[in-house]
Protein backbone atom coordinates (compact mmCIF):
# COMPACT_ATOMS: atom_id res chain seq x y z
CA UNK A 1 0.00 0.00 0.00
CA UNK A 2 1.44 3.56 -0.97
CA UNK A 3 1.38 6.07 2.10
CA UNK A 4 -0.59 8.57 1.39
CA UNK A 5 -3.37 10.86 3.32
CA UNK A 6 -6.91 9.62 3.16
CA UNK A 7 -9.02 13.25 3.24
CA UNK A 8 -11.66 13.90 5.33
CA UNK A 9 -14.95 12.73 4.35
CA UNK A 10 -17.56 15.87 2.99
CA UNK A 11 -20.66 15.83 1.15
CA UNK A 12 -21.07 18.54 -0.94
CA UNK A 13 -25.47 18.19 -0.97
CA UNK A 14 -26.60 15.89 1.87
CA UNK A 15 -29.69 16.54 1.45
CA UNK A 16 -29.62 15.55 -1.92
CA UNK A 17 -26.37 12.42 -1.67
CA UNK A 18 -28.02 11.34 1.36
CA UNK A 19 -31.43 10.47 1.10
CA UNK A 20 -33.73 8.10 2.19
CA UNK A 21 -34.15 5.08 -0.13
CA UNK A 22 -37.80 5.08 -0.04
CA UNK A 23 -37.81 9.24 -1.09
CA UNK A 24 -35.31 8.84 -3.90
CA UNK A 25 -37.56 6.01 -5.17
CA UNK A 26 -40.29 8.26 -5.29
CA UNK A 27 -38.49 10.95 -6.44
CA UNK A 28 -36.67 9.11 -9.40
CA UNK A 29 -40.41 7.42 -10.61
CA UNK A 30 -41.58 11.23 -10.42
CA UNK A 31 -38.94 12.17 -12.89
CA UNK A 32 -38.96 9.29 -14.90
CA UNK A 33 -42.46 9.83 -15.86
CA UNK A 34 -41.68 12.84 -16.60
CA UNK A 35 -38.80 12.41 -18.74
CA UNK A 36 -40.17 9.69 -20.75
CA UNK A 37 -43.10 12.39 -21.53
CA UNK A 38 -40.99 14.74 -22.84
CA UNK A 39 -38.94 12.32 -25.02
CA UNK A 40 -42.61 10.70 -25.95
CA UNK A 41 -43.75 14.35 -26.78
CA UNK A 42 -40.74 16.37 -27.97
CA UNK A 43 -38.16 13.56 -29.94
CA UNK A 44 -39.98 12.15 -32.65
CA UNK A 45 -37.36 9.26 -33.00
CA UNK A 46 -38.40 8.31 -29.26
CA UNK A 47 -42.15 8.29 -30.27
CA UNK A 48 -41.55 6.15 -33.14
CA UNK A 49 -39.09 3.78 -30.89
CA UNK A 50 -41.77 3.17 -28.12
CA UNK A 51 -44.39 2.85 -31.03
CA UNK A 52 -42.32 0.23 -32.31
CA UNK A 53 -42.28 -1.47 -28.91
CA UNK A 54 -46.03 -0.92 -28.10
CA UNK A 55 -45.23 0.97 -24.76
CA UNK A 56 -46.50 4.62 -24.11
CA UNK A 57 -45.75 6.98 -21.58
CA UNK A 58 -49.00 6.01 -20.00
CA UNK A 59 -47.51 2.58 -18.92
CA UNK A 60 -44.52 3.94 -16.81
CA UNK A 61 -46.01 3.16 -13.41
CA UNK A 62 -43.46 2.14 -11.21
CA UNK A 63 -39.49 2.11 -11.36
CA UNK A 64 -39.56 -1.62 -12.57
CA UNK A 65 -41.46 -0.32 -15.83
CA UNK A 66 -38.48 1.55 -16.91
CA UNK A 67 -37.72 -2.16 -18.45
CA UNK A 68 -40.65 -2.03 -20.93
CA UNK A 69 -38.86 1.12 -22.85
CA UNK A 70 -36.64 0.25 -25.54
CA UNK A 71 -32.94 0.49 -25.32
CA UNK A 72 -31.01 3.56 -26.93
CA UNK A 73 -27.33 2.58 -28.17
CA UNK A 74 -24.71 4.84 -29.57
CA UNK A 75 -25.79 4.21 -33.05
CA UNK A 76 -29.12 5.47 -32.33
CA UNK A 77 -27.97 8.63 -31.26
CA UNK A 78 -25.45 9.17 -34.55
CA UNK A 79 -28.80 8.33 -36.48
CA UNK A 80 -29.93 11.78 -35.05
CA UNK A 81 -27.03 13.99 -35.92
CA UNK A 82 -26.75 16.35 -35.12
CA UNK A 83 -29.62 18.05 -33.54
CA UNK A 84 -32.10 15.21 -33.60
CA UNK A 85 -32.38 14.21 -30.44
CA UNK A 86 -32.68 17.63 -29.14
CA UNK A 87 -36.15 18.44 -27.06
CA UNK A 88 -35.83 21.55 -27.15
CA UNK A 89 -35.19 24.45 -30.11
CA UNK A 90 -31.74 25.38 -30.66
CA UNK A 91 -31.84 28.93 -28.78
CA UNK A 92 -32.85 27.08 -25.80
CA UNK A 93 -29.29 25.13 -25.72
CA UNK A 94 -26.31 26.90 -24.61
CA UNK A 95 -23.57 24.64 -24.84
CA UNK A 96 -22.77 21.77 -27.24
CA UNK A 97 -20.12 18.57 -27.03
CA UNK A 98 -19.87 15.76 -28.90
CA UNK A 99 -18.32 12.50 -28.64
CA UNK A 100 -16.10 11.45 -31.81
CA UNK A 101 -15.59 7.78 -31.16
CA UNK A 102 -13.31 5.87 -33.24
CA UNK A 103 -15.67 5.72 -36.18
CA UNK A 104 -18.00 6.99 -37.87
CA UNK A 105 -20.36 9.72 -37.35
CA UNK A 106 -20.06 11.68 -33.80
CA UNK A 107 -22.32 11.38 -31.20
CA UNK A 108 -23.95 15.21 -30.11
CA UNK A 109 -24.88 16.22 -27.01
CA UNK A 110 -26.72 19.78 -26.10
CA UNK A 111 -26.89 21.54 -22.73
CA UNK A 112 -29.68 23.79 -21.55
CA UNK A 113 -28.42 26.71 -19.45
CA UNK A 114 -30.38 24.34 -16.26
CA UNK A 115 -28.55 21.67 -17.82
CA UNK A 116 -25.11 22.86 -17.13
CA UNK A 117 -26.19 23.87 -13.78
CA UNK A 118 -27.39 20.21 -12.75
CA UNK A 119 -23.72 19.35 -14.63
CA UNK A 120 -21.69 21.84 -12.16
CA UNK A 121 -23.88 20.47 -9.19
CA UNK A 122 -22.88 16.95 -10.01
CA UNK A 123 -18.76 17.73 -10.86
CA UNK A 124 -18.94 19.78 -6.99
CA UNK A 125 -20.35 16.76 -5.39
CA UNK A 126 -17.89 14.35 -6.90
CA UNK A 127 -14.81 16.56 -6.37
CA UNK A 128 -16.05 17.07 -2.63
CA UNK A 129 -16.14 13.24 -2.89
CA UNK A 130 -12.90 13.16 -3.76
CA UNK A 131 -11.49 15.05 -1.05
CA UNK A 132 -11.07 18.45 -3.13
CA UNK A 133 -12.06 21.81 -0.96
CA UNK A 134 -11.79 25.66 -1.62
CA UNK A 135 -8.33 25.28 -0.69
CA UNK A 136 -7.26 23.52 -3.40
CA UNK A 137 -4.99 24.37 -6.57
CA UNK A 138 -6.42 21.80 -9.22
CA UNK A 139 -5.00 21.49 -12.72
CA UNK A 140 -6.89 19.94 -14.70
CA UNK A 141 -5.23 18.15 -17.50
CA UNK A 142 -8.11 16.52 -19.48
CA UNK A 143 -8.39 17.72 -23.29
CA UNK A 144 -10.52 21.00 -23.40
CA UNK A 145 -12.68 21.15 -26.39
CA UNK A 146 -16.11 19.14 -27.41
CA UNK A 147 -14.69 15.96 -25.49
CA UNK A 148 -16.39 16.72 -22.27
CA UNK A 149 -13.35 15.94 -19.56
CA UNK A 150 -12.40 19.32 -19.61
CA UNK A 151 -14.79 21.34 -19.45
CA UNK A 152 -17.38 19.13 -16.96
CA UNK A 153 -14.20 19.23 -14.41
CA UNK A 154 -13.45 22.87 -14.28
CA UNK A 155 -17.08 23.87 -14.08
CA UNK A 156 -17.03 21.79 -11.02
CA UNK A 157 -13.84 23.68 -9.65
CA UNK A 158 -15.28 26.67 -10.15
CA UNK A 159 -18.68 25.75 -8.00
CA UNK A 160 -16.50 23.97 -5.40
CA UNK A 161 -14.22 27.26 -5.13
CA UNK A 162 -10.93 25.66 -5.08
CA UNK A 163 -9.10 27.52 -7.80
CA UNK A 164 -8.84 26.00 -11.19
CA UNK A 165 -5.79 25.75 -13.69
CA UNK A 166 -7.65 24.65 -17.07
CA UNK A 167 -4.42 23.27 -18.92
CA UNK A 168 -5.80 20.76 -20.85
CA UNK A 169 -3.76 18.10 -21.70
CA UNK A 170 -0.56 17.45 -23.59
CA UNK A 171 2.83 19.32 -22.98
CA UNK A 172 4.06 16.93 -20.42
CA UNK A 173 6.79 18.79 -18.80
CA UNK A 174 5.32 22.19 -18.95
CA UNK A 175 2.28 20.14 -16.66
CA UNK A 176 4.74 19.27 -14.44
CA UNK A 177 6.66 23.14 -14.21
CA UNK A 178 2.82 24.78 -13.52
CA UNK A 179 2.62 21.92 -10.75
CA UNK A 180 5.69 23.30 -9.58
CA UNK A 181 5.15 27.00 -10.24
CA UNK A 182 1.40 27.11 -8.96
CA UNK A 183 1.49 24.64 -6.27
CA UNK A 184 -0.83 22.40 -7.53
CA UNK A 185 -2.16 19.62 -4.64
CA UNK A 186 -4.78 18.00 -7.61
CA UNK A 187 -4.49 16.40 -10.53
CA UNK A 188 -6.88 15.41 -12.58
CA UNK A 189 -7.07 13.36 -15.76
CA UNK A 190 -7.11 10.08 -17.37
CA UNK A 191 -5.46 7.02 -14.87
CA UNK A 192 -2.88 6.57 -18.21
CA UNK A 193 -1.60 9.81 -18.47
CA UNK A 194 -1.34 10.25 -14.75
CA UNK A 195 0.70 7.31 -15.28
CA UNK A 196 2.76 9.10 -17.64
CA UNK A 197 3.31 12.22 -15.61
CA UNK A 198 4.39 10.30 -12.43
CA UNK A 199 7.14 8.92 -14.63
CA UNK A 200 8.25 11.96 -15.92
CA UNK A 201 8.15 13.03 -12.51
CA UNK A 202 10.55 10.74 -11.04
CA UNK A 203 12.90 10.94 -14.14
CA UNK A 204 12.76 14.80 -13.74
CA UNK A 205 13.40 14.13 -9.72
CA UNK A 206 11.13 16.99 -8.22
CA UNK A 207 8.48 14.84 -6.67
CA UNK A 208 9.77 16.67 -3.34
CA UNK A 209 8.96 19.90 -5.03
CA UNK A 210 5.42 19.02 -5.52
CA UNK A 211 2.63 19.06 -3.58
CA UNK A 212 0.17 17.12 -4.90
CA UNK A 213 -2.30 15.46 -2.54
CA UNK A 214 -5.25 14.31 -4.71
CA UNK A 215 -5.49 12.55 -8.00
CA UNK A 216 -8.82 12.22 -9.43
CA UNK A 217 -9.01 9.77 -12.68
CA UNK A 218 -11.48 8.70 -15.02
CA UNK A 219 -12.38 8.65 -18.46
CA UNK A 220 -11.08 5.21 -19.64
CA UNK A 221 -11.10 2.01 -17.04
CA UNK A 222 -8.28 1.28 -14.61
CA UNK A 223 -7.50 -0.68 -11.87
CA UNK A 224 -6.76 -1.19 -8.39
CA UNK A 225 -3.91 -2.26 -9.13
CA UNK A 226 -3.33 1.13 -11.32
CA UNK A 227 -4.14 2.96 -8.48
CA UNK A 228 -1.40 1.82 -6.85
CA UNK A 229 0.69 2.57 -8.76
CA UNK A 230 -0.49 5.97 -9.19
CA UNK A 231 -0.57 6.98 -5.26
CA UNK A 232 2.71 5.88 -5.20
CA UNK A 233 3.94 7.15 -8.10
CA UNK A 234 2.47 11.09 -7.69
CA UNK A 235 1.81 11.02 -4.06
CA UNK A 236 -1.68 11.59 -4.66
CA UNK A 237 -4.82 9.84 -3.19
CA UNK A 238 -6.56 8.34 -6.34
CA UNK A 239 -10.28 8.15 -6.85
CA UNK A 240 -12.19 6.97 -10.05
CA UNK A 241 -14.91 9.00 -11.70
CA UNK A 242 -17.06 7.55 -14.22
CA UNK A 243 -19.30 9.21 -17.33
CA UNK A 244 -20.20 9.21 -20.90
CA UNK A 245 -21.05 12.35 -23.12
CA UNK A 246 -24.08 10.45 -24.38
CA UNK A 247 -25.74 11.03 -20.76
CA UNK A 248 -23.98 14.29 -19.95
CA UNK A 249 -20.12 13.64 -19.17
CA UNK A 250 -17.93 13.06 -15.91
CA UNK A 251 -20.25 13.53 -12.89
CA UNK A 252 -22.34 10.07 -12.93
CA UNK A 253 -20.84 8.08 -10.21
CA UNK A 254 -18.04 8.61 -8.57
CA UNK A 255 -15.84 7.54 -5.84
CA UNK A 256 -15.69 8.91 -1.93
CA UNK A 257 -12.83 8.78 0.41
CA UNK A 258 -13.61 5.28 1.44
CA UNK A 259 -12.46 4.10 -2.55
CA UNK A 260 -14.91 1.18 -2.33
CA UNK A 261 -17.35 1.44 -5.63
CA UNK A 262 -18.82 4.62 -7.78
CA UNK A 263 -21.66 6.28 -6.17
CA UNK A 264 -24.04 6.92 -8.62
CA UNK A 265 -26.32 10.52 -9.00
CA UNK A 266 -29.29 8.82 -8.63
CA UNK A 267 -31.45 11.84 -8.31
CA UNK A 268 -30.22 12.75 -11.99
CA UNK A 269 -30.04 9.25 -13.57
CA UNK A 270 -31.56 5.72 -13.49
CA UNK A 271 -29.15 2.88 -13.30
CA UNK A 272 -29.82 -0.70 -14.67
CA UNK A 273 -27.83 -3.74 -15.03
CA UNK A 274 -28.75 -6.05 -18.01
CA UNK A 275 -27.36 -9.14 -19.44
CA UNK A 276 -25.43 -7.84 -22.36
CA UNK A 277 -26.95 -10.97 -23.96
CA UNK A 278 -30.30 -10.97 -23.92
CA UNK A 279 -30.84 -7.42 -22.86
CA UNK A 280 -32.94 -8.97 -20.05
CA UNK A 281 -32.39 -7.26 -16.65
CA UNK A 282 -29.83 -9.16 -14.23
CA UNK A 283 -31.56 -11.47 -11.76
CA UNK A 284 -28.22 -10.51 -9.19
CA UNK A 285 -26.82 -7.16 -9.56
CA UNK A 286 -23.78 -7.81 -6.99
CA UNK A 287 -22.99 -10.56 -10.11
CA UNK A 288 -22.82 -7.79 -12.48
CA UNK A 289 -23.99 -6.60 -16.02
CA UNK A 290 -23.95 -3.90 -18.85
CA UNK A 291 -24.93 -0.65 -17.41
CA UNK A 292 -28.01 1.12 -18.77
CA UNK A 293 -28.52 4.67 -17.99
CA UNK A 294 -31.64 7.12 -17.84
CA UNK A 295 -31.20 10.54 -17.07
CA UNK A 296 -33.77 11.65 -15.12
CA UNK A 297 -33.13 15.83 -15.27
CA UNK A 298 -31.69 16.65 -18.73
CA UNK A 299 -33.69 18.76 -20.66
CA UNK A 300 -31.82 19.24 -24.07
CA UNK A 301 -31.53 15.48 -24.72
CA UNK A 302 -33.34 13.35 -22.52
CA UNK A 303 -31.62 9.98 -22.67
CA UNK A 304 -34.12 6.71 -22.13
CA UNK A 305 -32.47 3.56 -21.31
CA UNK A 306 -28.86 4.42 -22.82
CA UNK A 307 -26.55 1.48 -23.28
CA UNK A 308 -23.31 2.00 -21.85
CA UNK A 309 -21.51 -1.38 -22.63
CA UNK A 310 -19.98 -0.63 -19.58
CA UNK A 311 -19.67 -3.60 -17.61
CA UNK A 312 -20.23 -3.78 -13.82
CA UNK A 313 -21.32 -4.81 -10.47
CA UNK A 314 -23.67 -3.01 -8.25
CA UNK A 315 -22.13 -3.29 -4.34
CA UNK A 316 -24.60 -4.68 -1.43
CA UNK A 317 -24.69 -2.70 1.72
CA UNK A 318 -24.25 1.41 3.03
CA UNK A 319 -21.11 3.13 2.59
CA UNK A 320 -19.90 5.13 5.90
CA UNK A 321 -19.50 7.81 4.04
CA UNK A 322 -23.22 8.47 4.33
CA UNK A 323 -24.31 9.07 0.71
CA UNK A 324 -27.13 6.71 -0.52
CA UNK A 325 -26.35 6.40 -4.00
CA UNK A 326 -25.90 2.59 -5.35
CA UNK A 327 -22.34 2.34 -5.61
CA UNK A 328 -21.15 0.72 -8.60
CA UNK A 329 -17.96 -1.32 -9.24
CA UNK A 330 -15.15 -0.11 -11.19
CA UNK A 331 -15.83 -0.80 -14.93
CA UNK A 332 -14.24 -4.04 -15.15
CA UNK A 333 -14.48 -3.66 -19.44
CA UNK A 334 -16.83 -2.36 -22.05
CA UNK A 335 -18.18 -5.13 -23.46
CA UNK A 336 -17.09 -4.46 -27.44
CA UNK A 337 -13.68 -4.20 -25.88
CA UNK A 338 -13.38 -8.06 -25.08
CA UNK A 339 -11.30 -10.16 -27.36
CA UNK A 340 -12.12 -13.45 -28.05
CA UNK A 341 -8.25 -15.26 -28.26
CA UNK A 342 -8.94 -18.91 -29.56
CA UNK A 343 -12.37 -19.20 -28.06
CA UNK A 344 -11.66 -17.69 -24.81
CA UNK A 345 -12.84 -14.29 -23.57
CA UNK A 346 -10.51 -12.02 -22.49
CA UNK A 347 -10.56 -8.44 -21.23
CA UNK A 348 -7.86 -6.18 -21.05
CA UNK A 349 -7.83 -5.34 -17.38
CA UNK A 350 -7.75 -9.05 -16.54
CA UNK A 351 -4.17 -8.17 -18.12
CA UNK A 352 -3.60 -5.64 -16.17
CA UNK A 353 -4.30 -6.98 -13.22
CA UNK A 354 -2.26 -9.87 -13.94
CA UNK A 355 1.27 -7.79 -14.87
CA UNK A 356 1.29 -5.12 -12.17
CA UNK A 357 0.69 -8.12 -9.30
CA UNK A 358 4.58 -8.46 -10.60
CA UNK A 359 7.23 -6.70 -8.88
CA UNK A 360 9.59 -4.91 -11.66
CA UNK A 361 6.84 -4.65 -14.05
CA UNK A 362 5.98 -1.62 -15.02
CA UNK A 363 3.04 0.03 -15.27
CA UNK A 364 3.24 0.27 -19.40
CA UNK A 365 2.17 -2.08 -21.14
CA UNK A 366 0.18 -2.94 -25.02
CA UNK A 367 -1.66 -5.88 -26.03
CA UNK A 368 -1.50 -7.14 -29.69
CA UNK A 369 -3.83 -9.58 -31.51
CA UNK A 370 -2.87 -11.29 -34.92
CA UNK A 371 -3.63 -14.50 -36.60
CA UNK A 372 -1.31 -16.68 -37.66
CA UNK A 373 -2.54 -18.80 -40.26
CA UNK A 374 -5.51 -20.05 -38.05
CA UNK A 375 -4.93 -19.77 -34.42
CA UNK A 376 -5.07 -16.09 -32.74
CA UNK A 377 -1.79 -14.86 -31.30
CA UNK A 378 -1.63 -12.86 -28.13
CA UNK A 379 1.36 -11.04 -27.54
CA UNK A 380 2.28 -8.29 -24.28
CA UNK A 381 4.36 -6.16 -24.81
CA UNK A 382 5.85 -5.44 -21.08
CA UNK A 383 8.03 -2.87 -20.01
CA UNK A 384 10.08 -3.94 -17.51
CA UNK A 385 12.55 -1.56 -14.85
CA UNK A 386 16.04 -0.11 -16.38
CA UNK A 387 18.31 -2.59 -14.44
CA UNK A 388 15.95 -5.38 -15.46
CA UNK A 389 16.10 -4.80 -19.33
CA UNK A 390 19.61 -4.72 -18.97
CA UNK A 391 20.17 -7.53 -16.88
CA UNK A 392 22.13 -10.76 -18.37
CA UNK A 393 19.52 -13.02 -20.40
CA UNK A 394 18.94 -15.72 -18.22
CA UNK A 395 17.23 -13.03 -15.25
CA UNK A 396 15.28 -11.31 -18.50
CA UNK A 397 13.90 -15.16 -19.31
CA UNK A 398 12.84 -16.03 -15.68
CA UNK A 399 11.00 -12.78 -15.65
CA UNK A 400 9.17 -13.18 -19.28
CA UNK A 401 8.40 -17.24 -18.01
CA UNK A 402 6.82 -15.55 -14.79
CA UNK A 403 4.78 -12.96 -16.82
CA UNK A 404 3.63 -16.07 -18.84
CA UNK A 405 2.72 -18.15 -16.11
CA UNK A 406 0.99 -15.26 -14.38
CA UNK A 407 -1.22 -14.31 -17.56
CA UNK A 408 -1.93 -17.96 -18.39
CA UNK A 409 -3.35 -18.34 -14.60
CA UNK A 410 -4.81 -15.22 -15.55
CA UNK A 411 -6.55 -15.64 -18.92
CA UNK A 412 -6.92 -19.48 -19.39
CA UNK A 413 -4.97 -18.89 -22.69
CA UNK A 414 -1.39 -18.27 -23.67
CA UNK A 415 -0.05 -15.09 -24.14
CA UNK A 416 3.33 -14.53 -25.57
CA UNK A 417 5.38 -12.28 -23.41
CA UNK A 418 7.81 -9.69 -24.78
CA UNK A 419 10.09 -7.88 -22.38
CA UNK A 420 10.31 -4.26 -23.90
CA UNK A 421 12.78 -1.48 -23.07
CA UNK A 422 11.51 1.40 -20.45
CA UNK A 423 9.61 4.04 -22.37
CA UNK A 424 9.35 2.15 -25.55
CA UNK A 425 5.59 1.74 -25.78
CA UNK A 426 3.36 4.75 -26.69
CA UNK A 427 2.25 7.12 -23.96
CA UNK A 428 -1.02 8.59 -23.73
CA UNK A 429 -2.21 11.98 -23.50
CA UNK A 430 -6.05 10.96 -23.31
CA UNK A 431 -7.01 7.77 -23.52
CA UNK A 432 -4.75 4.93 -23.81
CA UNK A 433 -4.91 2.27 -26.73
CA UNK A 434 -3.89 -0.75 -24.74
CA UNK A 435 -4.96 -3.26 -27.77
CA UNK A 436 -3.77 -2.95 -31.64
CA UNK A 437 -6.01 -5.66 -32.76
CA UNK A 438 -4.50 -6.82 -36.32
CA UNK A 439 -7.21 -9.61 -37.23
CA UNK A 440 -9.43 -6.67 -38.39
CA UNK A 441 -7.28 -5.83 -40.94
CA UNK A 442 -7.35 -9.08 -42.38
O1 LIG B 1 -14.98 9.83 -20.96
C1 LIG B 1 -16.52 11.26 -19.78
C2 LIG B 1 -15.54 11.39 -18.67
C3 LIG B 1 -14.56 12.32 -18.75
C4 LIG B 1 -15.66 10.61 -17.54
C5 LIG B 1 -13.68 12.48 -17.70
C6 LIG B 1 -14.81 10.76 -16.49
C7 LIG B 1 -13.80 11.70 -16.57
P1 LIG B 1 -16.79 9.66 -23.35
O2 LIG B 1 -15.61 10.20 -24.06
O3 LIG B 1 -18.13 9.75 -23.98
O4 LIG B 1 -16.96 10.38 -21.96
O5 LIG B 1 -16.46 8.14 -23.01
C8 LIG B 1 -17.33 7.39 -22.22
O6 LIG B 1 -15.47 6.11 -21.35
O7 LIG B 1 -18.67 4.61 -21.66
C9 LIG B 1 -16.56 4.22 -20.50
O8 LIG B 1 -16.37 3.16 -21.41
C10 LIG B 1 -15.32 5.04 -20.42
N1 LIG B 1 -15.14 5.59 -19.07
C11 LIG B 1 -15.36 6.84 -18.65
N2 LIG B 1 -15.04 6.96 -17.34
C12 LIG B 1 -14.61 5.72 -16.93
C13 LIG B 1 -14.15 5.18 -15.71
C14 LIG B 1 -16.04 10.42 -20.94
N3 LIG B 1 -14.01 5.91 -14.62
C15 LIG B 1 -16.76 6.02 -21.98
N4 LIG B 1 -13.84 3.86 -15.69
C16 LIG B 1 -17.59 5.21 -21.03
C17 LIG B 1 -13.97 3.09 -16.79
C18 LIG B 1 -14.70 4.86 -18.05
N5 LIG B 1 -14.38 3.56 -17.97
Amino acid sequence: MSNVTKPENRVWNPACECLLKKDLAALQLKRLKKVVKTAWDKVPYYRAKMEAAGVAPKDVRSLADAAKLPFTTKDDLRGCFPYQAFAVPLEDVVRIHASSGTTGQATVVGYTKKDLATWSELMARLQTAAGVTKSDVVQIAFGYGFFTGGLGHHYGVETVGAAVLPVSSGKSERQIQIMKDYGTTTLICTPSYGMYLAELIGKLGVRAELKLRLGLFGGEAWTDAMRQALQKGLGVFATDNYGLSEVMGPGVSCECVEQNGMHIAEDHFLPELIDPVTGEPVADETAGGELVITTLTKEAIPVVRYRTRDLCTFLPGACPCGRTGRRMSKVSARSDDMLIIRGVNVYPQQIEEALLSIEGVAPHYQIEVSRAGALDELEVRVEVSESLFFDEMQKQQAMKEKIERKLETALAVHAKVRLVEPGSTPRSEGKAVRVIDRRKNG
